[in-house]
């Protein structure tokens, strides 16, 4: 299969539309006019994917993704880190690889690299925990309570 894009930078596994079956989530890093995409990739269940949504920030080399329930709601959500934002991207799913349009931009003072989506403080909620490029610290961002 193809990654939807070209370069695929990095990749995450989860349940985005609630039918027990993991599905794909790839970053593609180059490449016009699939230059910094998040691809979702629908799992039927046998390990077939079809390609499902096709989200676009233009050339902003994403180096990482992870998933998770930021908002509590019970649907996956995604964090994107890109090196040529100074913001690490949300977008909030609605549990059948459909996206909330409206994507989050949380400024981090610098190019984020690197992310993991985890609950660091047992609200339910997970929070990201990101690391910047030429930096030698990392910082955590807590959902709101
Ligand atoms: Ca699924
Ligand atoms: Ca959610």
């Amino acid at each position: 299969m193809t990654s939807g894009g070209t370069d695929p930078w990095a990749v995450a596994v989860a349940d985005v539309n609630h039918d027990d079956a993991p599905d794909l989530l790839v970053i593609n890093s180059q490449g016009l006019p699939d230059a910094g995409t998040l691809v979702i990739f629908l799992n039927d269940g046998s390990g077939n994917f079809t390609k499902g949504t096709v989200h676009r920030r233009g050339r902003k080399n994403p180096r990482d993704l992870c998933t998770g329930d930021s908002n509590g709601d019970g649907n996956t959500d995604v964090a994107v880190a890109s090196t040529r934002t100074a913001d690490i991207l949300m977008l909030f799913g609605n549990g059948d690889d459909t996206w909330n349009r409206r994507e989050v931009a949380i400024p981090v003072g610098s190019a984020p690299r690197t992310v993991a989506c985890v609950d660091v403080d047992g609200d339910g909620k997970t929070d990201v925990v990101f690391g910047r490029a030429n930096r030698d610290d990392i910082d955590i961002i807590q959902t709101a309570n």
